[in-house]
């Protein structure tokens, strides 16, 4: 598999001088073109100090109630270190907006890298999605934009934000 740069760029600088680390993870998809009417993710992983924590969270997609995972696509698919698996959220369950999927880390962590792996079919469909990275307080901290997406691409995108260094 090849890398594929993506692109990024930080948003949101520290007011006050305080350190602010990342606790939720989010790519998001908007459908309105009707061109995605479906996001399917291999693996999320999440980098901190060199490993990757994104299994020790806890993934969700859609709502809250997971009632947009489509059979066999559970969120928890894209953390579960096998890129042979896949969640799945179903545009015919969202209500509203775009599709989504998340993570919660459980607690703010300084991570540095996200690298996205795009299922080995439909993998097109992330096509333009978005990548947030949040603090504990749900604002965002940095975010990306998923690029050149297809069957099996990987997408490493490196995270900046003022968690160490300020
Ligand atoms: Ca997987």
């Amino acid at each position: 598999m090849h890398q594929i740069p993506a692109q990024y760029f930080r948003t949101h600088e520290s007011q006050s001088g305080s350190a602010r680390c990342v606790q939720h993870i989010q790519v998001f998809n908007h459908n309105s073109d009707e061109e995605h009417q479906q996001m399917s993710l291999a693996e999320v992983e999440v980098f901190a100090g060199g490993g990757n924590v994104a299994g020790e969270g806890t993934a969700i997609q859609g709502d809250k109630s997971q009632q947009t995972a489509a059979t066999g696509g559970a969120a928890e698919n894209a953390i579960d270190g096998d890129p042979a698996t896949a969640s799945l959220t179903d545009h015919n369950h969202i209500q509203r907006g775009g599709l989504w999927w998340k993570l919660d880390l459980g607690s703010e962590q300084d991570v540095d890298r996200i690298r996205i792996t795009a299922p080995n079919s439909n993998g097109s469909d992330l096509e333009g999605a978005f990548v947030y990275a949040r603090d504990s307080n749900y604002q965002i901290l940095w975010s990306g934009r998923i690029k050149g997406a297809s069957d099996g691409s990987v997408h490493e995108l490196q995270v900046e934000t003022c968690c160490s260094g300020y």
